[in-house]
């Protein structure tokens, strides 16, 4: 399982075959929680990216051609080696990029869930049979594959995203060249040596490791690549778009959140408790789906605040593989720079630090970059902290009178991904699944932890509209070809004949 060529010394994967970049350059992968070097990966660029793109597009008419039933097999055997492999991917996960060793198992798990699930989509892919209006005539919709798909990955879900955009894009038929985030190319190197070991065919699944502006742009603009899945920054994601507008590329853009958990005066607040500290604090608060604000009813502030505030300073920072550890490092220091810069904002603002608040260097923790848990209070729904993305452990209280307000407080962010409500009252709960407008809405439980099966994404700035996922990743990976079929034996004018 180990795609490394030596001594730590990483190749990209193209053609089935594992290859040094054409410059010779190369990276180094850190351990944010130590700096210990993980390895060195290949600084790619345009010669590197011509080969994975040639080989995609090379290997896209056999692989297209192969029964999806059959294309699904292969993926069933990825499930099972990712599951044999669990184990060793999760701790190089943990090294790679910090989170706890539960966590980074779950990760693997999203993957062998979608491995399994996108197996099975092989002997569906549901197109339409449909009535033609003529007689001696039928008609229907299959979905064909789009080409080759560039697939662009962040860091906090090293081997998960990747194997919800690649395992639907292949399922579907098409080719794909993955570029994975400077921070966790080895996660994707391990994913595609499980391809690999499964019988992938070479070319049908290509991995380019290096930078956006070397390697992930020079994928967009490629005129042979036809489809562009991305997960990462607003920033980015917008230069993505413009540049795939261009060409008239069909993109996903799976980008930023700002959710919030609403609790209400009459919820369960052990359970409410148990779901922020979780969605905020869990994956030290990096996720699109990280619970940043928590809109409570004035009657449940204070006792919430105070219970919060107690379990945040006591949730323990270190390696996240050391049992103990509850909150790994954030990813690298100039995010943990731009973390602490927010609370400076918020505290500017008017709002007040109720715990955390600053790097924690204690002994070892010196070592990375770690950030203490952080609950801000007293913010107001248009500061900058409570609107804008901070990517980190830093969780914002907002004070509403009642359900209304709250449900408009969480709307009014130019982010819309994933959104919670934690109350007893029947009735507020099904207004709140019904006002709430974010992609994802959870009833008692936190904003993150969403199941492979259910299509996954966000309104306004958090996308730009598709969904992965469940049956939404097909939709996006294929197109549509209407098909019909005249056994009339004579020439049949629709519109005209009747
Ligand atoms: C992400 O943070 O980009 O719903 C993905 C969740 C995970 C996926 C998060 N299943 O929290």
């Amino acid at each position: 399982m180990q795609p490394s060529n030596a001594n730590g010394v990483y190749a990209n994967f193209i053609n089935g075959k594992w290859q040094p970049a054409a410059s010779g350059e190369t990276f180094e992968n850190r351990d944010p929680a130590n700096g210990e070097l993980i390895g060195t990966f290949p600084r790619s660029g345009a010669a590197d990216v011509e080969a994975a793109v040639a080989a995609a597009r090379a290997a896209f008419d056999g692989w297209r051609l192969t029964p999806a039933p059959k294309r699904g097999e292969i993926l069933y055997r990825v499930g099972h080696i990712l599951q044999e492999r669990k184990e060793d991917l999760a701790r190089a996960m943990t090294r790679e990029m910090g989170k706890v060793l539960m966590e980074t198992r779950g990760d693997v798990q999203e993957g062998i869930d979608m491995a399994y699930y996108m197996a099975g989509e092989g002997r569906r892919l549901f197109g339409a049979v449909v009535p033609a209006e003529l007689p001696n005539k039928a008609a229907m919709g299959v979905r064909d594959p789009l080409g080759v798909i560039a697939c662009i990955t962040p860091w906090n879900f090293p081997m998960a995203i990747p194997s919800w955009k690649t395992m639907a894009a292949l399922i579907a038929g098409n080719t794909v060249v993955l570029k994975p985030a400077t921070d966790t190319p080895l996660s994707a190197l391990n994913l595609a040596q499980a391809f690999a070991d499964a019988g992938l065919p070479p070319g049908v699944l290509n991995v380019v490791c290096g930078t956006g502006s070397e390697v992930g742009m020079p994928l967009v603009r490629h005129p042979q690549v036809n489809g562009i899945s991305f997960t990462g920054s607003n920033a980015i994601g917008r230069e993505v778009n413009v540049a795939a507008a261009e060409q008239f590329k069909r993109v996903t853009l799976e980008l930023g959140g700002k959710n919030a958990i609403i609790v209400m005066d009459d919820a369960d607040l052990d359970l409410a408790v148990e779901g922020i500290l979780w969605s905020a604090f869990g994956t030290t608060g990096q996720r699109c789906t990280a619970c940043s604000r928590l809109i409570v009813q004035r009657g449940a502030r204070r006792e919430l605040e105070a219970r919060l505030v107690e379990r945040a300073r006591a949730l323990r920072l270190g390696h996240g593989l050391d049992d103990a550890t509850q909150v790994g490092p954030v990813i690298n220091a100039s995010q943990r720079a731009s973390i602490h810069r927010y609370v400076g904002i918020a505290q500017d603002e008017g709002a007040k630090v109720l715990c955390g608040g600053n790097f924690a260097e204690e002994g070892d923790l010196a070592k990375g970059t770690f950030y203490q848990p952080t609950i801000l209070s007293d913010v107001t729904p248009q500061m900058r902290v409570a609107q804008e993305e901070i990517f980190g452990p830093v969780l914002s209280v907002i004070e509403v009178a009642t359900l209304e307000e709250a449900i408009a407080v969480n709307n009014d962010t130019r982010y819309g991904l994933s959104s919670a409500i934690f109350t007893r009252d029947i009735n507020a709960a099904q207004v709140a699944m019904r006002d709430l407008t974010t992609g994802i809405v959870y009833v008692n439980a936190g904003t993150i932890g969403a199941e492979i099966q259910l299509p996954f994404g966000g309104t306004r700035g958090t996308g730009n509209g598709h969904r992965e996922a469940g049956l939404g990743a097909l939709e996006f990976f294929t197109e549509w070809k209407a098909i019909y079929i005249d056994y009339s034996g004579k020439l049949q004018r629709a519109q005209i004949d009747s």
